[in-house]
């Protein structure tokens, strides 16, 4: 297609409302335990890697760590209100490994964890808002890093599968939705290729984020399997893996740009769910990366096949994708893609307006063209976007209500949930959808320079909560009063 018809495509003027979706279609707002908990040292929480990579000089930007975050760990019941304020259904947060288990082997669980994740989880239902629980979003506890190595050691795939076991028999009776992992790519090239998240390995071994993937997935299917044979048929909920895509466009209709952006979404898609769909890893990646990848066994193999009851799809952006053989990006797991990421066609137009964060610019149109793909390519399986939203620059030279008007975020939100309204017609099965993030809060290597929230938090005057203009829009469209073409619904 040329890119001014993509252009258009933009969900631009387009109007959408809650009645663009199916009835019983899930909105939710999610959040990260280590971005917004704190109380790091209360409750017996043990350490986890995100404390200790934090706290090393020059690996977050501003110096900043999630000690104290949003203080979500004391205020989890004001945020509940917010969250149940705005009228949403659901909502994704994690669960910290080391609140269950302090040092990540299962042999003695922590009972102020249990406690906090229960009162956490009635609050909840308290108020009609369904958990999505995801086990792992990326702290795990320091002492399996610093004992097996982390996810480079098989061994981690037993040990998360004791703390998915332990989550599912003590919070399974009220928690119907369950993602084992949140974006295990992230883990695997950020934490053990370019190193800027943790545990921050760099030790130019193009073969770690490959062992660190393998063994994601087979954690993420081991605990698939106990779910399905241990507490599904009793408690009725079903399970998930959570990935990130960002749609890779073809940079012009050439063979090789072409095929260089379906090599894109292999090594970020295919990578995981070839596995889980077919048994192995795709063609591409096995071709470039040969003894490199794992192997599965044939055991193995089957424990894969029929691990998932839905996909969660964390989304954000989109890039032109160009072939090139020399890749600027200083990261083997780039290089072996021979591709190139691009914003601007020559023309010098951009791919879409650009957020706060380097890596975010706003195109509505891929997340409809990604949400496509997985259903053509993927057998349909049902859907859930885990994650959309952007962010703005912490900027303490505005005043409060100007910060608090994001209209840039209401127009990402109208134009993105168009988007999925148009995949859903087009014929995907997606069943929800949920803006990250509720809160500001720490993100990752970013630290606090960077607000996702919903919810602006005031981290100078103790943390007050002040709703953007983005949550009342939500709570205007989630209450099905947003016009559409003018009228009133
Ligand atoms: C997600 N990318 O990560 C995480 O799940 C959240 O914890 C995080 O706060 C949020 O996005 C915003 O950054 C990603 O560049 C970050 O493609 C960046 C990308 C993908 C995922």
């Amino acid at each position: 297609m040329a890119k001014k018809e993509l252009f258009k495509e933009n969900g631009e003027g387009e109007e959408v409302c809650k009645a663009d979706f199916p009835p019983n279609f899930v909105f939710g707002v999610a959040t990260a335990a280590y971005q917004i908990e704190g109380a790091c040292n209360e409750g017996s929480r043990g350490a986890s890697i995100w404390d200790s990579f934090s706290h090393t000089e020059g690996k977050i930007i501003d110096g900043s760590s999630g000690d104290v975050a949003v203080d979500h760990y004391h205020r989890y019941k004001e945020d509940v209100n917010l969250i149940h304020k705005f009228g949403f259904d659901a909502y994704r947060f994690s669960i910290s490994w080391s609140r269950i288990f302090p040092d990540g082997v299962g042999t003695k669980v922590n009972e102020e964890g249990i406690a906090f994740y229960n009162n956490l989880i009635n609050a909840l239902i308290e108020k009609g808002i369904q958990p999505f629980i995801t086990l792992y979003h990326w702290d795990l506890p320091l002492h399996l890093q610093e004992t097996i190595g982390g996810w480079l050691d098989k061994q981690i795939v037993n040990y998360f599968a004791i703390y998915a076991d332990t989550c599912f028999a003590h919070f399974g009776d009220r928690v119907k939705n369950w993602i084992t992992i949140n974006e295990p790519l992230q883990t695997a090239v950020n934490g053990y290729d370019t190193g800027i998240f943790a545990p921050g390995r760099r030790e130019g071994s193009s073969e770690e984020p490959y062992l660190a993937a393998h063994h994601q997935i087979l954690a993420h299917a081991t605990a698939g399997s106990i779910y399905r044979s241990k507490y599904k048929d009793k408690q009725g909920g079903q399970i998930g893996l959570v990935l990130d895509c960002e749609w890779a466009e073809a940079n012009s209709d050439k063979i090789e740009d072409k095929s260089a952006a379906s090599r894109r979404l292999d090594f970020q898609l295919g990578w995981y769910l070839c596995p889980l769909y077919y048994g192995d890893y795709p063609a591409v990646m096995l071709e470039r990366l040969g003894d490199r990848l794992p192997k599965f066994s044939e055991e193995e193999k089957k424990l894969l096949l029929n691990s998932l009851d839905f996909l969660g799809l964390n989304h954000y952006t989109s890039r032109f994708i160009s072939h090139a053989t020399s890749c600027s990006e200083e990261s083997y797991f780039y290089k072996a893609q021979e591709m190139e990421r691009i914003v601007e066609w020559e023309g010098g137009e951009k791919i879409g307006e650009k957020a706060a964060s380097e890596w975010l610019y706003i195109v509505p149109w891929g997340l409809r063209k990604v949400l496509n793909y997985i259903a053509r390519k993927y057998n349909n399986p049902p859907i859930y976007i885990t994650e959309n939203g952007m962010d703005d620059e912490e900027d303490n030279s505005l005043p409060l209500s100007e910060i608090l008007d994001d209209k840039l975020r209401v127009h990402y939100f109208k134009g993105y949930l168009a988007a999925v309204a148009q995949a859903i017609k087009d014929g995907a099965d997606v069943r929800g959808y949920f803006a990250w993030s509720l809160l500001d809060n720490f993100e990752w290597a970013q630290g606090y320079t960077k607000r996702f929230g919903l919810v602006y938090v005031d981290y100078k005057n103790s943390l007050t909560r002040h709703p953007k203009s983005s949550a009342y829009w939500f709570s205007r469209f989630l209450k099905g009063g947003e016009k559409k073409n003018g009228k009133e619904n």
